[in-house]
């Protein structure tokens, strides 16, 4: 008998995107029901940092207060606020139990932080009796079972989708029809879709482009003088409502590296590595920005004497964890420094690039989940505030480890 959960190649794909209201905040609330239609704000205070704020009820927000805030700014915009610490284990078995009801819509799920994932529901829409029914059944489901609110985009990509689920916020339903892709897309602000981060955004509202409908009917080419030829054409073949996967494969770059010349030629190796270390994490950040994973990583050395060299290695699995693939640029240190030269110039290279791939197994692996998460978020608090916004030690240069330390 042929199984309803079977992705028909012939139809047209459709994608769910679910993002979970306010999430640990709303776990906190169903934990403890005299939280309801308070300001809940959870706030973790890791070892060494002043407390920040994780998440904060949609009450809360009406004070102002937003993820990434210090929790002194946030006690003072809402001083009757109730402040919690976050218990993580709790909410990231929430998290799991979330991961087992999507599953029951489609075994094609990949969690994409702690409380959101994309799921491709191409062959359950017959089972189902439609995109809605999922959409409802699945916001009724996790209602019933975990007493949470989420919002929920349904579109042709994964980008339209996840963009919808903003938009849906909260507790809300936004469909993406096919061919009304455009259409949806004019109103929002440019900074909607992922990957346009405040650099490009300013180059974009200072031509006075502030929505994707604007964007889509200005000149190309003035768009490929400000922002360069791969972004322009992307950003406005997208606004024009283009969803084929077929552009973004042509596009996949073969490789993505950050590089760096010293302004003097350098033998201080820990000043070195704290300066390799960020450049890896630009790169990493970078590497997830466009949605891609690498299996190959190249450690680039200019010696004073201008001979170059790029070692290499590759990893058994493609990744774009900042672990991973900072331990492999370590790894290949040793033949850097095996020439006792100074250095001019230092960078990283990621190759073997390939598109992020679906994970159902990520929760059978908890570092890498872990890790996940706090890469989501940093790589949030980047988008709102730059990259400079947070950091790995390692990447601070020894000085001010020590100064701070
Ligand atoms: P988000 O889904 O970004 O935020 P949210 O679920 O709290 O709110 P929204 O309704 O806008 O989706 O993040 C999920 C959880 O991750 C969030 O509840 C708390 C945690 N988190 C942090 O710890 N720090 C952060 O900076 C962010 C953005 C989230
Ligand atoms: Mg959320």
């Amino acid at each position: 008998m042929p199984s309803t959960q079977c992705p028909q190649p012939s139809l047209p794909r459709r994608i769910l995107y679910i993002d979970m209201d306010a999430f640990f905040a709303s776990v906190e609330v169903v934990r403890n029901p005299a939280l309801r239609g308070k300001p809940v704000i959870v706030g973790g205070k890791p070892e060494g940092q002043r407390g920040v704020v994780s998440t904060a009820s949609y009450e809360a927000r009406g004070y102002g207060i937003r993820s990434g805030m210090s929790l002194q700014e946030a006690r003072r915009l809402c001083p009757q606020g109730i402040f919690l610490v976050g218990d993580f284990p709790y909410y990231q078995k929430v998290s799991e139990r979330l991961f087992s009801l999507l599953q029951e819509v489609s075994p094609k799920v990949q969690m994409a932080s702690v409380d959101e994932a994309y799921v491709d529901i191409t062959g359950s829409l017959r089972l189902f009796g439609g995109e809605d029914a999922i959409a409802y059944h699945l916001k009724r489901r996790i209602r019933e079972q975990l007493g949470l609110p989420c919002s929920i985009g349904i579109a042709s990509t994964r980008v339209l989708a996840k963009i919808a689920s903003g938009e849906a916020k909260p507790d809300g339903y936004v469909r993406v029809e096919p061919g009304r892709e455009r259409a949806f897309l004019e109103p929002l602000p440019i900074g909607v879709v992922p990957g346009v981060g405040p650099h490009v955004r300013g180059v974009l509202e200072a031509l006075g482009v502030h929505t994707l409908g604007r964007l889509a009917s200005y000149p190309l080419a003035v768009l490929e003088a400000a922002v360069g030829r791969a972004t322009a054409e992307w950003l406005w073949w997208f606004a024009s409502g283009g969803t084929s996967d077929v552009w973004r494969e042509r596009e996949l770059p073969k490789s993505i590296s950050r590089e760096t010349t010293f302004a003097e030629d350098l033998l201080d190796w820990p000043r070195i590595e704290a300066v390799l270390s960020s450049l890896t994490e630009r790169c990493v950040y970078a590497l997830r920005e466009a949605g891609l994973e690498a299996q190959g990583v190249g450690l680039k050395v200019r010696y004073a004497d201008f001979e170059t060299h790029c070692f290499r290695k590759a990893l058994p699995e493609p990744t774009a964890l900042d672990g991973e693939i900072h331990a492999l640029v370590q790894s290949l240190l040793p033949q850097a420094k095996r020439r006792r030269a100074r250095i001019r110039l230092i960078g990283v290279v990621l190759f073997r690039l390939q598109r992020s791939r679906y994970q159902p197994n990520l929760f059978q692996n908890p570092s890498a989940l872990k890790w996940e998460r706090v890469l989501t978020h940093m790589d949030a608090m980047r988008r709102r505030l730059g990259f400079h916004s947070i950091h790995f030690a390692r990447s601070l240069p020894p000085a001010c480890i020590a100064k701070e330390g």
